[in-house]
This record gives structure tokens, C-alpha cells and sequence, in this order.
């Protein structure tokens, strides 16, 4: 009886390895941006990162108040001129989602754009 005790309580052991192994691969990774804005453009414009990241943005502007929004993961937010503003999100859908300016900044506002692509 003490043998079969010992049996399952090893196999729970292993069990519990496999399981914990497996959420760790499934994990996305952290990845970590520094995007400036400035002069109407996001400097890099481009994000690229896999589903399932947890993607952690530091943004700043350089030259006046801007925003920054990402529609698809309801990210919405000011960046003041001259402050860094940092935004999490976990990136749980695939595709190219843009990045667009929340705060109106100028004649070129509305062509302030940038990407994130989801992988
Ligand atoms: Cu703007």
C-alpha cells in the first residue's frame, strides 16, 4: 500500500513538471520598445512582435504634445512633450493594427501614422 502511495504521488510529481513545461513554452516573451514621436512620425514607425508577447511600449515625445492609440487593443494615450509614458498590453490577436496620434498636434496630425504588426 505504501509502494502504490509512493507510485502516485510520484506520478503527480511528474505530471505537475510536464504541466508547468508547458505553460512556460506557451508563454509569449516580453518585449520591450522605445518609441519617440516627433515632427508627426513615431520613431521607429514600425512594431514588430508574435502573438501572445507581452509588449511593453516607452514612449516619448520629443517636440510638442502628441498621443499615441492602438484602435485593436483599445490603447489610448497622451504623450506630453518631453515625459515617458509607458504601455502594456499583451498582443492576443495576429495581424497589422494601425498606430495613430490621440492628441491633435498640427497640419499633419492626421497623417501621424505607425504599424504594429502582430505575428
Ligand atoms: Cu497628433
Amino acid at each position: 500500500m505504501q509502494r502504490r502511495n509512493h507510485t502516485i504521488l510520484v506520478s503527480l510529481l511528474l505530471l505537475g513538471v510536464v504541466v508547468c513545461s508547458f505553460s512556460l513554452l506557451m508563454a509569449g516573451e516580453v518585449t520591450t520598445f522605445e518609441v519617440k514621436a516627433d515632427a508627426y512620425k513615431f520613431i521607429p514607425d514600425t512594431i514588430t512582435v508574435n502573438q501572445g508577447d507581452k509588449v511593453i511600449i516607452k514612449a516619448i515625445s520629443i517636440d510638442k504634445d502628441h498621443g499615441i492609440g492602438i484602435k485593436a487593443f483599445n490603447i489610448t494615450e497622451p504623450l506630453p512633450k518631453g515625459k515617458w509614458v509607458t504601455i502594456e498590453f499583451t498582443a492576443d490577436k495576429k495581424g497589422e493594427f494601425p498606430i495613430h496620434c490621440t492628441v491633435f498636434c498640427g497640419w499633419k496630425h492626421h497623417w501621424m501614422r505607425g504599424k504594429l504588426i502582430v505575428k
